[in-house]
């Protein structure tokens, strides 16, 4: 497989190039492209390849047979589609066609039907959506759900390497230079993405409207808001869920338990630096709300690598699942489908 990563040298790019290497999948070919020409190369299995402008003429000429976009909102809009009438396979991690109507906005542990022989664009969704609608996903399927409300503590690195750099540098004192609406440092921040002032934020948009699409559920009842933290790594969120039918706290564990790429934990707390570096939804402090006669009322925490399971690894399990498929002949043997328990760390 000649595999393009346009964004390789981004934080999800890094993270795809990793999450690439451990599935084990068949490269032939990488392909590295970034916003310019870069004199030193990226390491893949322990050789260099080098880094290259990402540009329309290169991309088309090189034909890769899937292409991964890690870059901006601009560069997909630019680029993709026109990848995709040369015959490429794209899978994206920018926000620009998950909302497209014929486009199917995949989890593999949640709608792996949605993916048709005729699709060949295949966004991944918003992190924060997709951590959550893992987590949702099984008590949908066991009770249904009738509302969904949820506040987030996001990780800097959702915002990239430039996220990253913010939250260090102001830890060594220096001045907030806008990455965040407001200082990072010793704070929280009740804005992700963009915010005219008056209702949601994009993020919010964003999570509202890719959690209905994937749960199939677009008449579902949500609210969110979303706020940066000053952690490195992995979103946390606090949901508040209204069943469609009463249940139980059993019920709802039971579902949890056996659910693909969920790890229940009946007892305790899970934190963002408990699941760094890993690709499993963590699901901690499921409870019923105080004093609720209908038990329909129940709350969770909800913990998961952004970078990992809400971008790259999502993106490789769709890569993965294409191949399942028989998309992609693979020269160096057959790749398995891994939805369920594999996963790095505490699996
Ligand atoms: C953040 N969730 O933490 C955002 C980043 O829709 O792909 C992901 C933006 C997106 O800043």
């Amino acid at each position: 497989m000649k595999l393009g990563l346009i964004g390789a040298t981004g934080v999800v790019g890094g993270t795809i190039l990793r999450v690439l290497d451990e599935r084990e999948i068949a490269v032939d070919e990488l392909l590295a492209y970034a916003s310019r020409d870069r004199a030193d190369g990226l390491m893949f299995r322990g050789r260099t390849v080098s880094v290259v402008a990402a540009t329309r003429e290169r991309l088309l000429a090189d034909r890769p047979d899937v292409a991964f976009f890690a870059s901006s909102d601009d560069a997909s809009a630019e680029l993709a589609t026109a990848l995709v009438d040369n015959g490429t396979v794209v899978i994206d991690n920018t926000s620009t066609f998950r909302l497209a109507a014929d486009v199917p906005l995949v989890i593999p542990e949640v709608n792996p039907h949605a993916v048709g022989p005729e699709h060949r664009l295949f966004p991944v969704a918003n992190c924060t959506a997709i951590v959550l609608s893992v987590a949702l996903a099984p008590i949908e399927r066991a009770v249904g759900l009738r509302s969904v409300r949820v506040a987030t503590y996001q990780a800097v690195s959702g915002a990239g390497r430039a996220g990253l750099d913010a939250l260090a540098a102001e830890e060594r004192g220096a001045t907030p230079n806008g990455t965040f609406a407001a200082p990072i440092h010793h704070n929280v921040v009740p804005q992700v993405g963009s915010y005219d002032g008056d209702g949601d934020t994009g993020e919010e948009q964003k999570v509202v409207a890719e959690t209905r699409k994937m749960l199939d559920r677009p008449d579902l009842r949500m609210a969110a808001t979303t706020v940066r933290v000053p952690v490195m790594r992995a979103h946390s969120e606090a949901v508040f869920i209204e069943t469609a039918r009463a249940t139980s706290v059993e019920e709802l564990q039971s579902a949890l338990r056996g659910a693909p790429g969920v790890v229940l934990h009946e007892r305790g707390i899970v934190t963002p630096r408990d699941v760094e570096d890993t690709d499993l939804v963590h699901v901690a402090r499921l409870r019923p709300e105080p004093d609720d006669p209908s038990h329909t009322l129940f709350q969770l925490w909800v913990v998961g690598d952004q970078l990992r399971k809400g971008a790259a690894t999502n993106g490789v399990q769709i890569l993965e699942l294409l191949i399942a498929q028989g998309r992609f002949a693979s020269r160096t043997g057959e790749v398995t489908l891994s939805l369920s328990k594999r996963g790095r760390g505490l699996g």
